[in-house]
């Protein structure tokens, strides 16, 4: 924390302007040593910004034109004093003032080293440090809102509300443990019972935010499978909108997983093609097939496609018997030619599952195809508040630990067990959730998360 840190702050590519952010005690003298301003002295007003060139005291050398900026503790990202040089987006001109730099003493950034000094400063609690490497990373316009969310503060104030609940509970106890009365005894065991059933609701109800959380994050993963020549490929290419994916009439055209991204409805969907799943002789093609069915598995929906032009046969039976409880939607494609296969009899098989009748002929069926898709993650759940949305594992684990707590601690309360013992379980779901906002928390997780972040924030 006495060190001065830089890094470069933007991406490293080509671009307009490129940031290096210096930030500690030594911040403004390092600028000093570089900057140099035409017809005026250096003074520098805090948070204006001036133009000049970046020269190396050494020989004098302009290595560029910028504007910098002087920003004084402890208004600032970091709480530190902080300077940002705006140079040309260039590689070069950026790694050579971050040279420049870091030879005038300060020393390099770690990834994520300036939030974190914004949070051991106090400026932000660790649940809102996290949010400003999810804003960053987010790759939907809905896991941007819940980070831009969570980095106001609104999922910190939630967790602290239960925690604040749980505080009042364990001041009940103290109070009667210190003051022993043996007539409200009975009331306060049904009292605290209560609360604690409450507490769990709102804390179940964050960890079941969790699975939108990620989907907002990271993205389904749909599988398309099913046997050759069904028209997986066909439906690829139809949802892409562009021609991406090789179709032909021979069965077994496609023999590798081909993947590929789409937004539908705001969600990242990271969709993938296999080859036809059926028995075959052929080295490539099985090498293929084993590939379809790990992405089968591994994904968040598979969309089993299957040939209405045909009748139902056991290359299809075995696709289908391997689905078991896995979320799927089946695709009955080519309802353009003459209806062969019994849907009553796929219905029987799996009657959980969603079908849809599609021709990629003259794409009919496409838009529900894409509609059931969306509806079967976000069903109703889409408007869940954002500050009520989990969107990291480390929180959502601790919930799921404070709420065993609480859980534990409320069996005792059934079974009349003495407060002292109870005390301990909620202290613990308290100690739980503070680490989420990092009030308990102990060094090497504080490391862990920050080492997830980029250089230069
Ligand atoms: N009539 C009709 N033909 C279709 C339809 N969908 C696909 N086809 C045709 O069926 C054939 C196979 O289509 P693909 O999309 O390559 O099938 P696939 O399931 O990817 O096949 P493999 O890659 O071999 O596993 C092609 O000749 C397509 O033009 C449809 O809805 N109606
Ligand atoms: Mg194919």
């Amino acid at each position: 924390m006495e060190d001065t840190i830089a890094a470069i702050s933007t991406a490293l590519g080509e671009g307009g302007i490129g940031i290096v952010r210096i930030s500690g005690q030594e911040s403004f003298d390092i600028l000093n040593k570089i900057f140099v301003r035409e017809n005026s002295k250096n003074e520098f007003i805090d948070r204006h910004m001036y133009y000049g060139n970046i020269v190396n005291p050494e020989n004098m050398e302009t290595i560029d034109e910028v504007l910098s900026v002087y920003m004084k503790a402890p208004n600032t990202y970091t709480c530190e004093d902080v300077v940002e040089i705006n140079c040309h987006g260039s590689i070069i001109s950026q790694k050579r003032i971050l040279d420049l730099v870091l030879n005038s003493g300060a020393r390099l950034a770690e990834p994520g080293e300036f939030t974190k000094r914004a949070f051991l400063n106090g400026r932000l609690d660790l649940s809102q440090a996290e949010a400003v490497i999810d804003l960053i990373k987010a790759k939907t316009d809905k896991g941007f809102n819940v980070a831009i969310n969570h980095l106001q503060g609104g999922f910190s104030s939630v967790v602290a509300e239960i925690r604040e609940e749980l505080l009042n509970v364990l001041a009940q106890i103290t109070v009667n443990i210190d003051y022993p009365d043996e007539d409200i005894e009975q009331v306060l065991y049904k009292e605290i019972e209560k609360k604690l059933k409450e507490v769990n609701i709102e804390i179940k109800e964050l960890i079941d935010s969790a699975e939108i959380g990620r989907i907002f994050n990271e993205g389904i993963r749909v599988a398309i499978v099913g046997k050759p020549n069904v028209g997986k490929s066909s439906l690829m290419n139809s949802i892409l909108g562009e021609n991406r994916v090789i179709v032909t009439s021979v069965p077994g055209t496609t023999r590798d997983t081909i993947e590929e991204s789409v937004n539908i409805g705001g969600i990242p969907i990271i969709l993938t093609d296999t080859a036809g799943i059926r028995k075959s002789e052929n080295e490539i093609e099985k090498h293929g097939i084993e590939r379809s069915k790990e992405k089968f598995n591994n994904a968040d929906l598979g969309i089993l496609v299957l040939d209405s032009s045909r009748m139902l046969d056991e290359e299809d039976v075995n696709i289908i018997e391997k689905i078991n409880d896995r979320k799927v939607l089946i695709v009955i494609n080519k309802i353009d030619l003459e209806l062969k296969l019994e849907e009553k009899h796929v219905k029987n098989m799996i009657p959980e599952a969603k079908i849809i009748r599609t021709s990629m002929k003259d794409m009919s069926g496409l838009k529900d195809v894409k509609k059931a898709i969306e509806e079967m993650f976000l069903g109703g759940k889409i408007k869940q508040q954002e500050s009520h949305t989990v969107n990291n594992s480390r929180h959502k684990d601790l919930l799921i630990k404070a709420k065993l707590s609480i859980d534990d601690g409320t069996e005792l309360i059934k079974k009349n067990e003495a407060l002292e013992i109870v005390e301990i379980d909620i202290n613990n779901a308290y100690k739980l959730l503070g680490e989420i906002l990092g009030e308990t928390i102990e060094d090497d997780i504080i490391d862990r998360v920050f080492s997830t972040f980029c250089l230069g924030k």
